[in-house]
C-alpha cells in the first residue's frame, strides 16, 4: 500500500515537473509550439555553418524531436536558408532587393519553381539572415500560415543597444531580479551557459549591442584583467550579432593611469586613452564604443577641467574613429540650482549641437526629468539638428513598481516615439527625429536599461519580460503596434489560444494607463520614496538633501493647487519646445490634462474638461487605478487553466502586491494632498483604509545598489 502511494506520489509529480514552466525560456518556448496547422517543410538546403541554419535546427528539433533532413537540391517545401554568397540564392534574383536591404535586413518569401514551392529565407549578410530566421521562427510560433509569405525587412535604427546597470561587484543598479548575469569573479575561465541564452535571445528580437556595465562605471572595467573576461562575452554574443560596448569612467586615465588629471585637452590624456582604445581593439576587434556619463549626479567629466561635454566626447570619439568606434555621451546632466531641473539638459547641449564628432552620439533620456511613470518628451529630441541624437527608455522599471507591477511599457514608448515634436513642421514624431528620417546623420541608435537579472525567469515578473521583448521589436521596427508586440509576445510566451490571448493582451494594453492613475497621474511626477523609489513619499524631506532631490519640489502642492508652474510666468520650460507645442503646453485650457500638473500650478477647484474639480478628478484617477489593478487579478484568476500552474500563480501572487500597493499608493497621496486641499474625497470612492500618520512612518528596506 505505502508503495502505491509513493508511486502514486511520484507520478504526480512527475507530472506537475513536465507541466511547470519557470520562464527561463523566454519567448523561445519550442517545444509547446502546436505544429498541427502549419505547413511542414520537407527539407533544408543551405550551408549547414550557418548560424542562422544551425539555430534553425535547434528550434525545430525541440519542435519536432527530429532534425529537418538536409536537401541537395530544390524539392517541393524545401526551406532555403542563406546570403548571397549562396548559388541557390544568387540564382533567384534577389540581390538588388537584398543589396537595399542591407546586411541586417532580409527577405523571407514563397518561390515557385516549377511544379515545386519552396520557401526562401535570404540576406546580404549572416546577422540578416539569423533575423530572418528568428522571424520566420516566430511565424511558425504564433501559429500563422506559412503559405505565400512576402516578407522583407529592414531594422529603422543602425544600433539597438541595452544599457545594463551592472556594476563589478555582481549587484545591479535598479535591477529587480537578482544580482548580475555577469560573473565576472569566474570569468574569463568560468563561463556561465547564460551568457549564450542571452545572446538567443536579444538576437531573436534584433538587438545588435549591449553595454554590459554600468554607467556608473568603476573605472576598473578599463583594467587588463576585466577585459580579459569582457572579451570571453564578446566572443560568445559576436555569433549572434551583437557587439560589446562599454561603460567608462571620465576619470579613468587620472585613476588607471595615474595621470594627473583626465582633462581632454591634456595630450597626456588624450594618449592614454588612444592606447587604452588601440589595447580594447586587440582584444576586441569588432568592440563597438563607449557609452559616457559625465558630469551628472557625482560622476567626473570635463566640466571639471572647464571643458564642455563636447570637448570630453570629441576626445574619446577620435580615440574610437580608426576602429568605427562610437561614443554615446549621455545628456542627462541636473545641478542643484536653482533652474527647473526639467530644462538642464537642453540649457545644456543645445549650445553644443553642431560641435560634436560624426561617430558621437548624444543619448537622452525620453523625458526631462527622468523615467517618470508619465512625463512629456524631452525637448532635445528634434531640437539639436546637427548632432545624432539617440532615445533612452528605462526596461527595468524603477519607477513603476520594479518586478512587482505588470506594467507594460509598449504603450508608453509608442506615445513617446509618435509625440510629435514639430521640429520641422506638423508630423516630426520623436521617432523619426532620430532614426535619420528627417536628420541625415551617419548613425541612429535607441537604447533600453535592461530589466534582466540572475532570476530564473530572467526578469523577476514574468511579464516584464515582455518589455525586454517589446524594446527590441520596437527599436527595430517603430512603427509595430504595441498590441501587435503585446499579442505576439503572448502567443510566444505562455499560448495561442485566442481566449488566453484576448484577455491578457488587454491587461497588458491597460497596464500603464493603471499604473500612473495610482500612482501619479494628470502630470504628477517624482513623488516617490527617498532613495529606492518604491512606494510613496510625496512629504519626505530629508534635512540636508538635495532639493532636486526632495517631491516637494516637483507636485509644489499648497492651499490653493498643485503642480509645477513651467509656463512662461514659472520656469519657461514650455519655451524649450517648438511651436505650436509651446503655446500648447502653456495654456491651462489647452495643456494635454495629462500633463497638466507638469506644466501647470492648478487651483484645487479648477474645472476640468469633464465637469469635475481638479481635486475631484484626482480623486477619481487614483480610485480608478485602483480599480483597474483590481479588475487585472480578476481577469487574471479567470485564465487558470490556459498555462502553466507556476506561471500562473507566480503571476498571481504579483497582482495581489501590486493590488495592495496600488491602494497604498492612493490611501498615501490623496490623504496626504488632502492636507492641502482641504477638500473631502469624492463619496462615491472607496475610502481610505490607511491612517495618513502610519503610512508616513513606512521605512522599507530595500537596498540601491549603487
Ligand atoms: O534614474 C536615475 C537612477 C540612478 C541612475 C541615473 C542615471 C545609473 O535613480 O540610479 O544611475 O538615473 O540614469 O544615470
Amino acid at each position: 500500500m505505502k508503495k502505491i502511494v509513493y508511486i502514486l506520489i511520484f507520478c504526480f509529480s512527475f507530472s506537475l515537473l513536465l507541466k511547470a514552466e519557470d520562464g527561463s525560456k523566454l519567448w523561445l518556448r519550442y517545444k509547446s509550439v502546436n505544429l498541427s496547422e502549419t505547413p511542414s517543410f520537407s527539407g533544408l538546403k543551405g550551408d549547414i555553418e550557418l548560424k542562422a541554419i544551425k539555430e534553425f535546427q535547434l528550434a525545430w528539433e525541440e519542435m519536432t524531436g527530429s532534425s529537418l533532413p538536409i536537401h541537395s537540391r530544390l524539392n517541393n517545401n524545401t526551406l532555403l536558408i542563406g546570403t548571397v554568397k549562396d548559388l541557390e540564392i544568387r540564382r533567384l534574383n534577389l540581390n538588388k532587393e537584398l543589396k537595399e536591404l542591407g546586411s541586417e535586413g532580409y527577405i523571407i518569401r514563397t518561390i515557385e519553381r516549377g511544379k515545386n514551392s519552396i520557401t526562401v529565407v535570404a540576406s546580404e549578410g549572416e546577422k540578416g539572415l539569423l533575423y530572418g530566421t528568428f522571424h520566420l521562427l516566430r511565424l511558425i510560433q504564433t501559429g500563422q500560415v506559412l503559405s505565400s509569405i512576402e516578407i522583407s525587412e529592414k531594422p529603422l535604427y543602425n544600433v539597438r543597444i541595452l544599457n545594463h546597470w551592472d556594476n563589478l561587484n555582481g549587484t545591479v543598479e535598479r535591477g529587480y531580479a537578482g544580482y548580475s548575469i555577469w560573473k565576472w569573479d569566474e570569468l574569463p575561465s568560468k563561463v556561465s551557459p547564460r551568457y549564450e541564452d542571452y545572446a538567443r535571445a536579444n538576437a531573436s528580437i534584433g538587438i545588435n549591442g549591449t553595454v554590459i556595465n554600468n554607467v556608473n562605471a568603476s573605472p576598473n572595467i578599463l583594467t587588463q584583467e576585466y577585459l580579459q573576461k569582457v572579451k570571453v562575452i564578446a566572443n560568445i554574443l559576436r555569433p549572434f550579432g551583437i557587439k560589446v560596448y562599454l561603460s567608462v569612467n571620465f576619470s579613468s586615465p587620472h585613476i588607471l593611469g595615474d595621470l594627473a588629471n583626465s582633462d581632454p585637452k591634456d595630450p597626456e590624456v588624450q594618449k592614454w586613452w588612444n592606447n587604452k582604445v588601440k589595447e580594447v581593439y586587440q582584444l576586441i576587434p569588432d568592440f563597438g564604443g563607449f557609452l559616457v556619463k559625465a558630469n551628472s549626479e557625482g560622476q567626473p567629466g570635463p566640466q571639471d577641467y572647464g571643458r564642455t561635454h563636447a570637448d570630453g566626447a570629441n576626445m574619446l570619439a577620435d580615440a574610437l574613429l580608426p576602429y568605427k568606434g562610437i561614443v554615446m555621451w549621455r545628456a542627462f546632466v541636473y545641478n542643484p540650482s536653482d533652474q527647473d531641473r526639467a530644462k538642464q539638459a537642453y540649457n545644456e547641449f543645445m549650445p553644443l549641437d553642431g560641435q560634436f564628432r560624426e561617430n558621437v552620439i548624444v543619448q537622452v533620456k525620453n523625458g526631462p526629468v527622468d523615467f517618470q511613470p508619465r512625463e512629456p518628451f524631452s525637448p532635445l529630441f528634434g531640437a539639436m539638428k546637427k548632432t545624432a541624437i539617440m532615445p533612452e527608455l528605462q526596461i527595468t522599471q524603477e519607477y513603476l513598481g520594479f518586478s512587482n507591477h505588470l506594467v507594460y511599457l509598449g504603450t508608453q514608448w509608442k506615445e513617446f516615439l509618435e509625440s510629435d515634436t514639430y521640429s520641422m513642421g506638423e508630423g516630426s514624431s520623436v521617432a523619426k527625429a532620430t532614426d535619420g528620417t528627417l536628420y541625415k546623420q551617419p548613425i541612429s541608435a535607441i537604447a533600453g536599461v535592461a530589466n534582466i537579472g540572475e532570476d530564473t525567469n530572467w526578469t523577476g515578473h514574468h511579464f516584464a519580460q515582455s518589455n525586454w521583448y517589446a524594446f527590441g521589436r520596437l527599436a527595430w521596427n517603430h512603427n509595430l503596434s504595441a498590441e501587435q508586440i503585446a499579442d505576439e509576445w503572448i502567443r510566444m510566451t505562455f499560448s495561442n489560444e485566442n481566449d488566453f490571448v484576448n484577455p491578457t493582451k488587454q491587461i497588458m494594453l491597460e497596464s500603464w494607463y493603471a499604473a500612473i492613475d495610482y500612482m501619479m497621474p494628470l502630470g504628477l511626477h517624482h513623488i516617490f520614496a527617498w532613495d529606492h523609489h518604491y512606494g510613496p513619499e510625496p512629504w519626505t524631506d530629508i534635512p540636508g538633501a538635495r532639493a532636486d532631490w526632495l517631491p516637494r519640489y516637483y507636485h509644489k502642492a499648497d492651499e490653493y493647487g498643485i503642480g509645477f508652474d513651467r509656463t512662461t510666468e514659472g520656469s519657461n520650460a514650455v519655451s524649450q519646445y517648438f511651436s505650436p507645442l509651446n503655446d500648447k503646453f502653456n495654456n491651462i485650457e489647452s495643456c494635454p490634462e495629462d500633463y497638466i500638473l507638469w506644466f501647470h500650478h492648478v487651483p484645487w477647484d479648477y474645472e476640468m474638461k469633464n465637469g469635475n474639480s481638479l481635486w475631484e478628478e484626482m480623486s477619481y484617477k487614483y480610485d480608478r487605478g485602483v480599480k483597474q489593478v483590481r479588475e487585472f487579478q480578476k481577469d487574471w484568476d479567470r485564465l487558470e487553466s490556459f498555462i502553466d500552474n507556476e506561471r500562473f500563480k507566480h503571476v498571481q501572487s504579483k497582482l495581489k502586491i501590486q493590488s495592495k500597493d496600488a491602494v497604498w499608493w492612493k490611501d498615501a497621496c490623496l490623504l496626504y494632498f488632502q492636507t492641502y486641499s482641504k477638500m473631502p474625497i469624492p463619496y462615491d470612492i472607496e475610502r481610505p483604509v490607511h491612517e495618513l500618520e502610519d503610512l508616513m512612518k513606512i521605512k522599507l528596506d530595500l537596498k540601491h545598489h549603487n
